[in-house]
C-alpha cells in the first residue's frame, strides 16, 4: 500500500503497511481501484455529456460520483465490502454512460476502458495494487506533474464531500458537476503536462469555492440563518443520544424521531455549530455538547452513556467499549458496525437509548461555549470592526481554521491563539477549534469595546463564511484581501482542508500559513512555486509566528 493524502501519514512520507488512521492495505487497494473507476466514470459522463445526455441521464453518475470519492477521504470508510460494492455500482453506470455516447465523444485509453463489473473481491483487490501511487507516478515520469495531479486529486476529493453535503440537501450544480467529471477525466492521464496540471489544481479550487458557497446557502435556507448561541457544554441528566460528523440533515432527521421520547441528543465534534440554526436549536432535547474533536472519540464515545452516530468523517476504528451502541450512516463505513440507510430510521438507536442508563445528574455549574458567527452574523458587525481597527482597540485578526488530530505538535494552533495579543480578533473554523476554545485564557475574552475575542464560524463546512468576511471587508476598506490586517493558519489533515486551501489559493490569497506539517506529496519544486507566487508558509513556533503575524506577515 501507499497513501499520502492526509497530513498524519507515517513520517511524513507515506503509510505503507497500515494507515495511521487503522485502514488496511487491503482497504487502501480498494479504494485506489475506486478512485480509477471515479476517472473511467468522469471519462465517460464527458463524453455522454458531449453528445447532449441530459443532466436527468447524468444524475446516477452525479450522485455516485460524489458519494464515492467521500468514502476515499480520511477516516470515512474502513469497510472494505462497501468499498467492493461502490466499484461495481460504478461500473454498471460506466456502462449506461457507454450506451449515452457516441463514437465521436467515445473516449479511449486503459482508464475509459476498464471493466470491472462482476469481479470478484481478491481481483478488485488485485486490480488496486496496478494503479496504486508508485504505479502511476511511474507511469507519468516526472515527480512535480504527479504531485500537482495528487494535490488536484485530494482537494478534488474534499470538493466531492462537500458536494455530497449539498445533495444531503437536494441541492446539486450540473455545471460543477460537468467541471467535477472534467477533472477527474484530466486526472485520468498520465501525460506529464506541467501547465494543464496547474491549470486543473487551480479549477479545484474555483470548483470548492462554488461547493461551498452552495452549501452555505443550502444550510441557511433548509434550517435558517445561523446566530451567536450560547451551547451548554456539560452534560444534562437524562437518556442520551450523540451525533458526530457534519451532516445537519442526520441530525434534523434524529431530532424529529426522538421528540417527546424522552431522549436527550448531544452533539459532537464537527456538529458542535449545529446549535447556532434555528432549525435545529427550537429542538429542546437538542442539549448541549459533548466530548472535543474526532481523535478522542475513543475514549469519549466510550465514557458516553448512550448510542452514538457517526454522521460524516471522522470516524475511528471502534473499540469494544462501544462498538455495540456506534452507528454510521451515508458514507461512512466501519466493518460490524451497523449502517443506517437512507431512510433515516433511527428507531434501533432511540430503542437502545431507552435502555441504557443515560447520564445519571445535570453537571452545575453548566459551561457554556458560543456558536453561531457565520458571516451572516459577522458582516453586521464588519463597521464595529472597522472602527476598534482604526482606533486601535484591534491590532489584528487571525483566522485559525481547520482540522484537529492526533500529534502534540497540533497544540502549534492553540498556542498561536493564546501568544496573540489581547486586543487581536480570532476567527474559528473547523474542528481544529475543539483545543482553542477551552483555553481558559481565551474562554470568555472580550475586546475593550466589549466584542468576544472569539468568533466561531462553525465547520469546516462553513469555510465560506470566512471567504465572505474577508472580501467585504477588504471592499469597505477599499483594499485587497491580501491588504486586510487579517492573517490565516491553516491546520489541515484530511482533504476537506486540502480543498479550502486551493479555494483560498484559487481567490488570489496570499500569506496562508499551513501546518502542522507540509502535506508529503507536494515536491520542493511544487512548494518553491507556492510559497514564490502565494507566500505559502510553513509553520514554524507559536511565539515567532506571532511575532511575524503582528509584523504584518
Ligand atoms: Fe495514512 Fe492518511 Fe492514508 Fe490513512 S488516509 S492511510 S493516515 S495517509
Ligand atoms: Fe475535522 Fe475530521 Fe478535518 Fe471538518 S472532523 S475538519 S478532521
Amino acid at each position: 500500500m501507499m497513501c499520502r493524502q492526509c497530513e498524519q501519514t507515517q513520517d511524513h512520507y507515506a503509510c505503507t503497511t497500515v494507515g495511521v488512521c487503522g485502514k488496511t492495505a487491503e482497504t487502501s487497494a480498494m479504494q485506489d481501484t475506486l478512485m480509477h473507476a471515479v476517472k473511467s466514470v468522469s471519462l465517460w459522463a464527458n463524453a455522454a455529456r458531449e453528445a447532449g445526455a441530459t443532466e436527468e441521464e447524468l444524475h446516477a453518475a452525479n450522485v455516485w460520483t460524489i458519494r464515492a470519492v467521500f468514502s476515499t477521504l480520511t477516516n470515512v470508510n474502513f469497510s472494505e465490502d462497501r468499498i467492493a460494492e461502490y466499484i461495481q455500482q460504478g461500473m454498471a453506470i460506466k456502462r449506461d454512460l457507454e450506451k449515452l455516447s457516441t463514437p465521436e465523444t467515445k473516449p479511449v485509453g486503459s482508464v475509459a476502458e476498464m471493466d470491472l463489473l462482476g469481479k470478484s473481491f481478491e481481483e478488485l483487490e488485485e486490480f488496486g495494487h496496478t494503479v496504486g501511487i508508485p504505479k502511476r507516478q511511474e507511469a507519468m515520469g516526472d515527480d512535480d506533474c504527479f504531485s500537482l495531479n495528487e494535490i488536484a486529486t485530494y482537494g478534488a476529493k474534499g470538493a466531492c464531500a462537500y458536494a455530497a453535503h449539498c445533495y444531503q440537501m437536494g441541492k446539486m450544480d450540473p455545471a460543477i458537476m460537468k467541471d467535477i467529471h472534467q477533472v477527474f477525466s484530466k486526472l485520468a492521464s498520465d501525460v506529464p503536462d506541467m501547465d494543464g496540471l496547474l491549470a486543473n489544481v487551480l479549477k479545484v479550487g474555483d470548483i470548492n469555492g462554488r461547493v461551498l458557497a452552495m452549501l452555505d446557502d443550502a444550510h441557511a435556507t433548509t434550517f435558517g440563518n445561523p446566530e451567536p448561541t450560547p451551547v451548554k457544554m456539560t452534560a444534562t441528566e437524562g437518556k442520551a443520544i450523540l451525533v458526530s460528523g457534519h451532516d445537519l440533515v442526520d441530525l434534523e432527521a434524529l431530532l424529529k424521531q426522538t421528540e417527546g421520547t424522552g431522549v436527550n441528543v448531544y452533539t459532537h465534534g464537527e456538529m458542535l455549530p449545529a446549535h447556532s440554526y434555528p432549525g435545529l436549536k427550537k429542538y429542546k432535547h437538542l442539549v448541549g455538547n459533548y466530548g472535543t474533536a474526532w481523535q478522542n472519540q475513543k475514549f469519549e464515545f466510550a465514557l458516553f452513556p448512550g448510542p452514538i452516530i457517526v454522521t460524516t468523517n471522522c470516524v475511528l476504528e471502534p473499540r469494544r467499549a462501544y462498538r455495540e451502541r456506534l452507528y454510521t450512516m451515508n458514507e461512512v463505513g466501519v466493518d460490524g458496525v451497523a449502517h443506517i440507510g437512507e431512510d433515516r430510521d433511527f428507531s434501533k438507536v432511540i430503542e437502545q437509548a431507552q435502555s441504557m442508563k443515560g447520564f445519571t445528574r445535570t453537571v452545575e455549574p453548566p459551561v457554556y461555549h458560543t456558536v453561531g458567527f457565520n458571516h451572516r452574523a459577522v458582516l453586521p458587525l464588519a463597521n464595529q470592526v472597522i472602527e476598534a481597527a482604526k482606533s486601535g482597540a484591534l491590532s489584528r485578526i487571525v483566522l485559525i481554521g481547520g482540522c484537529d488530530g492526533s500529534q502534540f505538535d497540533r497544540n502549534y494552533f492553540t498556542e498561536l491563539a493564546e501568544e496573540l495579543p489581547d486586543d487581536s480578533l480570532i476567527l474559528t473554523l473547523g474542528c481544529a477549534k475543539n483545543r482553542i476554545i477551552r483555553s481558559p485564557k481565551l474562554m470568555g475574552a472580550t475586546l475593550s469595546n466589549g466584542m468576544p475575542r472569539l468568533l466561531d464560524m462553525g465547520q469546516c463546512n462553513d469555510s465560506y463564511s470566512a471567504v465572505v468576511v474577508a472580501t467585504e471587508l477588504s471592499k469597505a476598506l477599499g483594499c485587497t484581501v491580501n491588504d486586510l490586517p487579517l492573517s490565516l493558519a491553516l491546520s489541515h489533515l484530511e482533504q476537506k482542508a486540502a480543498a479550502v486551501l486551493l479555494t483560498l489559493l484559487n481567490l488570489g490569497v496570499k500569506n496562508i500559513r499551513l501546518g502542522p506539517s507540509l502535506p508529503a506529496y507536494v515536491t520542493p519544486n511544487v512548494l518553491n512555486v507556492l510559497v514564490n507566487n502565494y507566500n505559502l508558509m510553513p509553520t514554524t513556533n507559536a511565539q515567532d509566528d506571532v511575532k511575524s503575524i503582528m509584523a504584518g506577515h
